[in-house]
């Protein structure tokens, strides 16, 4: 008989507290950091440590469950269909490296491309966000309540300075309006950590032109069980499948800057 939602539940909070564990005791060791794509592109063997860790128990206990992985210990996936864990093992690497803060495990856990579970771990913290579909978000079991509509003049959005240069991806022609309107802006520089973020309401919105299915998997169901909107930059669904523009915010405010800010953009 296949697991239930529950048991599986059961199964990836105790092991996301596991993975927490061992990097809070990788602390003192020496990392072993090596670039991927650019030379800010970064990883560690913690990183891959931590993704194998999550591989070797869920084909233990789940041999029927796909896995996609950053660090591509995982399968090749082309099709949501079945169980697919979708893992980042650590996000915000390089705030791993140089602050040993503001980053995140995250675990997003799909049944045929809908999100059914969800669970960000801010490891330094030891505060473990999750969601199951339809039973509500909590911290550390504590409930999280809905977002309510927020005004742009009012909100706190997160996007990231090195979009000046990304030019090609945002104009800084939209993002110039946004950013004098808004209260504040803020970057944490990782994407999981801005999603719980959003999801607890201490930001109102985040933005970014680029992120891949890991980065995104778990918090857009937190967002969504709260009554927030989850899209791309153009107001599209994700796809979880490959990158995609990301664009999350309260109920009311996604609307207000997607009308006046994004969507008659020449972009
Ligand atoms: P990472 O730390 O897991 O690589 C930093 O602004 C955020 O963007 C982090 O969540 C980071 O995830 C992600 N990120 C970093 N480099 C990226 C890249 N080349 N493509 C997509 N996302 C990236
Ligand atoms: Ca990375
Ligand atoms: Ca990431
Ligand atoms: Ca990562």
């Amino acid at each position: 008989m296949p697991a239930t939602i529950q048991e599986i539940d059961t199964y990836a909070k105790q092991w996301i507290k596991e993975a927490g564990e061992r990097i809070r005791t990788s602390f003192p060791k020496t990392l072993n950091i090596t670039t991927k794509s650019n030379p800010n592109d970064l990883v560690t063997n913690i990183d891959q440590e931590i993704e194998r860790f999550f591989i070797e128990k869920i084909n233990e206990r789940f041999p029927e469950h796909k896995i996609l992985g950053e660090e591509g210990y995982g399968d090749s996936i082309e099709k949501l269909s079945g169980i697919v864990w979708i893992i980042d093992p650590i996000d915000g690497t390089m705030n791993f490296i140089h602050q040993q803060r503001n980053f995140a495990i995250s675990v997003g856990i799909y049944e045929n491309g809908t999100g059914k579970i969800g669970l960000i771990y801010d490891v330094v913290h030891d505060e473990l966000y999750h969601v199951v579909k339809g039973e509500g978000v909590t911290m550390n079991g504590e409930k999280l309540p809905r977002l309510e509509e927020r005004g742009v003049s009012e909100s706190i959005v997160a996007m990231n300075a090195m979009w000046v240069i990304e030019n090609r991806r945002l104009p800084r022609e939209l993002l110039a309006p946004l950013v004098r309107d808004v209260r504040g802006t803020r970057s944490y520089g990782s994407a999981a950590m801005e999603m719980v973020y959003v999801a607890s309401g201490r930001i109102d919105a985040y933005i970014t032109p680029r992120l891949s299915p890991w980065d995104f998997a778990a918090g857009i169901i937190m967002i969504e069980e709260l009554g927030g909107v989850a899209t791309n930059l153009r107001g599209e669904p994700l796809d979880l499948l490959k990158e995609n523009s990301v664009f999350v915010a309260k109920p009311g405010l996604h609307e207000e800057i997607l009308r006046k800010y994004l969507k008659d953009g020449k972009w």
